[in-house]
């Protein structure tokens, strides 16, 4: 276990080979915040010579837009960061969320990260572990099923890529407005992860599912698992509290990173 100072206290980075966050929301124009700071102490690591790998569950980014990287607005900062601790060895690995599924090559050029897509599956030390954001989980939010249908399809994707970058990001951000009020007005379980989905992994041999997107982190078995089957989904990261999960010979784990008082 290893303690670092950093601007506002202490936070606590739990020692192991693979890291695991999502949900940062980073905001064009925002600092690197919190975020900023757990990317900094993963590159001490690996400065260290420690491998260290960090997979990004998806919604890295509260838009994205993936072209005309390089001009997008308000993004450099965060970009920099990403690629200052790849350049310290970290390696990252990049998952769509529903906020950033736009991200390309133009992404991994900008911050030299690998875009891995919307599944991944790992074997660290012999346990069976599932990456996805979460939103294919919350199959109750049929209108958001729906909606992921349609703005995924080639068709769509197509038509956005013919839009000028101004009218693109205006359109972004006005689908941000309308994805919020849905949100708002839906009851919370519809938006909540169907446990028989997950019974549904564990049953295709996975021991242990990591997704974000609810914004509640927590660690709990679902019905219908065998011992050593476990569900993780890791919290949001505002300016005081972040959370991430590790992976290494202890097992599989949730973590909180603090920024103190
Ligand atoms: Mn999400």
């Amino acid at each position: 276990m290893l303690w670092v100072p950093i601007q506002n206290g202490w936070a606590m980075l739990i020692e192991a080979d693979t890291y695991f966050a999502s949900d940062v929301h980073w905001q064009p124009g925002e600092q690197t915040g919190l975020f900023g700071h757990f990317l900094e102490r993963l590159a001490e690591r690996a400065r260290a010579g420690k491998p260290t790998h960090l997979y990004i569950v998806g919604d890295l980014f509260d838009y994205w837009v993936e072209r005309g990287v390089e001009t997008l607005p308000g993004y450099a900062a965060h970009l920099g960061a990403l690629a200052a601790a790849g350049d310290a060895g970290v390696e990252i690995s990049v998952l769509y969320g529903n906020r950033d599924f736009a991200a390309g090559p133009g992404l991994s050029k900008a911050c030299d990260a690998e875009i891995v897509g919307d599944r991944v599956e790992l074997m660290i030390n012999e346990q069976r572990l599932l990456l996805h954001h979460g939103d294919l989980f919350c199959t109750r939010d049929w209108r958001y099923q729906f909606y992921r249908r349609v703005i995924r399809s080639r068709f769509v994707l197509g038509m956005l890529g013919m839009l000028g970058m101004k009218r693109l990001v205006r359109l972004v951000g006005w689908m941000r407005v309308k994805s919020q009020a849905e949100t708002n007005r839906k009851p919370r379980h519809s938006m909540a992860i169907v446990d028989s989905r997950i019974a549904a992994e564990h049953a295709q041999g996975f021991d242990v599912v990591i997704c974000g997107h609810v914004h509640h982190p927590e660690c709990r078995t679902v019905v219908g698992a065998t011992p050593g089957q476990m569900l993780i989904t890791l919290g949001t990261w505002d300016t005081k509290v972040g959370w991430y999960a590790t992976a290494g010979k202890n097992g599989v784990a949730l973590h909180c990173f603090d920024a103190g008082e």
